[in-house]
């Protein structure tokens, strides 16, 4: 079986610029969602600030320094500044990080009483990318299924060939991943993801650690896509978009969250707990509801990112569909957030 740099050496056009899957703010989400339909992946260039990535690159750095590597004087300078009372590293992490690093559901990854995909959530929420996500999922009333959600931080290691689809690997219903690096991911460099275009509209045929094999991968290098991400790009890819972690042996180490999100619905009712529901109210995304049963320890972390998303929408500018003389004024937005987090309050009018 080929090793993943030596095919990418032999077939440089994987890396070429993909044009027709790249968008920037100024694309319409309608023509940016067919072409996800069609293709199973886009990406959507300068969607977060690089300046608050390297920030929460350092954040998710710092917490598996301190609680996942447990290399004793960082270890001994201990996590959050802020008590929580919200759940700590599984015990599979108990002596340490793999060759390839280690994952964790978002609301783990926390330090200093700062959590990475609070932030980055709260940013994505008052994004460009949001009114494409939108689109996506044909509907303003979006869950984001946190345990369905994962924060990485990957190793670059020599890579086997090989393709996973999120059908068989994380969940067959979950419509779509969203993959945000927090850092730049240049290829032959960083670990980074790559994608079979265009995606079949099934699963395949897959061997029992959800590979589809090197074989298929083979097969299909003519269709392969290692997009160079900056920081702040981001990719959208379909639970059928065969995808690969790439690994080229340069050991650089790389910070990701995988975000998992759709539209409202009662089929994935059995995924909301926790989850955080974003609406739109007056025109603004607003937190709606959220979710955490009392044994699901990670109250903190829902709370926190409720509240951080309605600081970060407090400061957006009023949304293109509001008309100038309708644009609220600021009081206008905080009325908004008022009325929002009154309807976050079990038994509130409605
Ligand atoms: O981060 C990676 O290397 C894998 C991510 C992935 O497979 C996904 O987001 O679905
Ligand atoms: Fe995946």
């Amino acid at each position: 079986m080929p090793y993943f740099h030596e095919v990418v050496a032999q077939h440089p056009k994987m890396l070429r610029h993909r044009s027709d899957l790249s968008f920037s703010r100024d694309g319409a989400p309608g023509p940016i969602a067919d072409k996800w339909r069609r293709n199973g992946v886009v990406l959507l260039r300068e969607v977060l600030s690089p300046e608050m990535l390297a920030g929460c690159r350092q954040v998710f750095e710092q917490f598996i320094e301190t609680e996942i590597k447990k290399n004793g004087d960082a270890q001994a300078a201990g996590n959050d500044s802020v008590p929580t009372f919200d759940e700590g590293p599984r015990p599979e992490w108990e002596n340490g990080e793999t060759i390839h690093g280690s994952w964790h559901v978002p609301w783990i990854i926390r330090h200093g009483g700062q959590s990475p995909t609070s932030t980055v959530l709260s940013g994505l929420i008052t994004s460009w990318a949001w009114p494409v996500i939108e689109e996506i999922c044909q509907s303003k009333d979006i869950v984001v299924m946190l345990g369905l959600c994962l924060g990485r931080h990957n190793i670059d290691q020599p890579l086997l060939v090989g393709a996973h689809q999120d059908a068989t690997a994380v969940n067959p219903e979950v419509p779509l991943s969203i993959w945000i690096p927090l850092q730049e991911v240049a290829p032959l460099r960083d670990s980074g993801l790559g994608f079979v275009v265009p995606s079949p509209d099934h699963v395949l045929p897959a061997e029992p650690n959800n590979d589809v094999g090197s074989s298929y991968f083979m097969d299909q290098l003519g269709k392969m896509w290692i997009p160079h991400y900056q920081a702040g790009d981001l990719t959208i890819h379909s639970k059928f978009s065969p995808h690969f972690t790439t690994g080229y042996g340069t050991m650089a180490d790389r910070y990701s969250l995988e975000i998992r999100l759709w539209a409202r619905d009662d089929a994935f009712l059995k995924y909301y707990d926790p989850s955080i529901r974003i609406g739109r109210l007056n025109g603004f995304p607003v937190i709606t509801e959220t979710k955490c049963s009392p044994g699901v320890r990670a109250h903190g972390f829902v709370a926190s990112t409720a509240v951080l998303a309605m600081q970060t929408i407090n400061t957006m500018p009023a949304p293109q569909e509001i008309r100038e003389s309708e644009a609220p004024s600021p009081q206008g937005i905080m009325a908004t957030l008022r009325d929002a987090a009154r309807r976050l309050v079990p038994g509130a009018n409605r």
